[in-house]
C-alpha cells in the first residue's frame, strides 16, 4: 500500500472513531450504518451518493492547484470509449428534443488554440437519462469524443438536456430529502479534455437562467459559478458557446 493511502486511510478511520465518540453511537446504531452501507452497494448506488456529497470537495481541491476554465464534478455517469465523432452526437429519435450545437474554442493558459485535443462529451436525453446507465438508451448515443481542428475549436450537434433528478426513491434521493435537501441538479453538459502536456481537465457547462443552477444539490455550480453559459440562438436553433482553458500538467 502507497504511503498516501495509508495517510488518507487513517485519517478517514480516525474522523469515524471521533463522530462515533462524539455522538456517541451505540452498537444497534453502528450496526445498522453498515446494513445500510450494504444495500447502497447492493443497490449499485455508491458511486452516486458518493458523489452527491464529496466530488465537489475533491473538484475545490483541484482548482486551487491549476488555473484556466475552472474543474467541476464528473458524477457518476461517464463512461470510458465513448465513440469518436466529427458534428453530431448520436441521439434517439424517438424521443423529442430541442436542437442545441456545442462548440468552442480551446486554449491555453497562455492565449495559445490548441490543437488536436480530445473532448469527452455527455449529457443526459432531453427526458432525463444517461444512455448506457439508465434503460432504453444505447451506449453510443449522448456521448461522443470529437477532436479539435488546427484552430483548436470544435462544433457538434445534439438534443437538450433537462434538469436530471437524482431517483427520489432511491436510497441517496431518501437520504437527500431526509436531511433537507431536494433531488435536482440543474440541466448540464459534461466535458473532459485530453491533450498531451496539458491537465485533464473534467468540467459541466450549465445554461444560464435554468431551474437549479442557483442550487444544485449535488454543490456542483455553487461551486464552479463560471461555468454557466449564456444561450444564443442561430436560425433557431440554440447555441453553446463553451471555450474552455487548459492548464499545463504539473509534473
Ligand atoms: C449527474 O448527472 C451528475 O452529473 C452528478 C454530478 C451527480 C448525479 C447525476
Ligand atoms: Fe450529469
Amino acid at each position: 500500500m502507497s504511503e498516501r493511502v495509508k495517510e488518507v486511510v487513517d485519517t478517514i478511520i480516525s474522523s469515524i472513531r471521533a463522530t462515533m465518540i462524539e455522538k456517541q453511537v451505540t452498537v444497534k446504531e453502528y450496526r445498522a450504518g453498515i446494513l445500510y452501507l450494504h444495500e447502497l452497494g447492493l443497490k449499485g448506488e455508491i458511486p452516486l451518493l458518493s458523489d452527491v456529497y464529496f466530488n465537489s470537495t475533491a473538484v475545490e481541491n483541484e482548482n486551487r492547484i491549476y488555473k484556466g476554465t475552472r474543474s467541476d464534478l464528473e458524477g457518476p455517469y461517464y463512461l470510458a470509449d465513448s465513440p469518436f465523432i466529427t458534428d453530431e452526437i448520436k441521439t434517439l429519435d424517438d424521443v423529442e428534443g430541442e436542437a442545441m450545437i456545442i462548440r468552442g474554442a480551446i486554449t491555453s493558459v497562455d492565449g495559445e488554440p490548441i490543437a488536436n485535443a480530445e473532448l469527452d462529451i455527455w449529457h443526459s436525453t432531453p427526458d432525463g437519462r444517461y444512455s448506457g446507465i439508465h434503460d432504453g438508451v444505447p451506449q453510443d448515443c449522448y456521448r461522443g469524443r470529437v477532436i479539435t481542428n488546427d484552430e483548436g475549436r470544435y462544433s457538434v450537434k445534439s438534443t437538450t438536456p433537462i434538469p436530471y433528478e437524482i431517483p427520489s426513491q432511491g436510497m441517496t434521493g431518501q437520504l437527500l430529502q431526509m436531511l433537507g435537501n431536494h433531488t435536482w441538479r440543474p440541466a448540464h453538459i459534461h466535458i473532459k479534455t485530453k491533450k498531451k502536456g496539458f491537465h485533464e481537465l473534467t468540467t459541466q457547462a450549465y445554461f444560464e437562467g435554468g431551474d437549479w443552477t442557483e442550487n444544485d444539490c449535488c454543490s456542483g455550480v455553487c461551486n464552479s459559478g463560471v461555468n454557466i453559459i449564456a444561450e444564443k440562438h442561430e436560425d433557431g436553433v440554440r447555441i453553446m458557446d463553451i471555450d474552455l482553458v487548459l492548464d499545463k500538467e504539473v509534473i
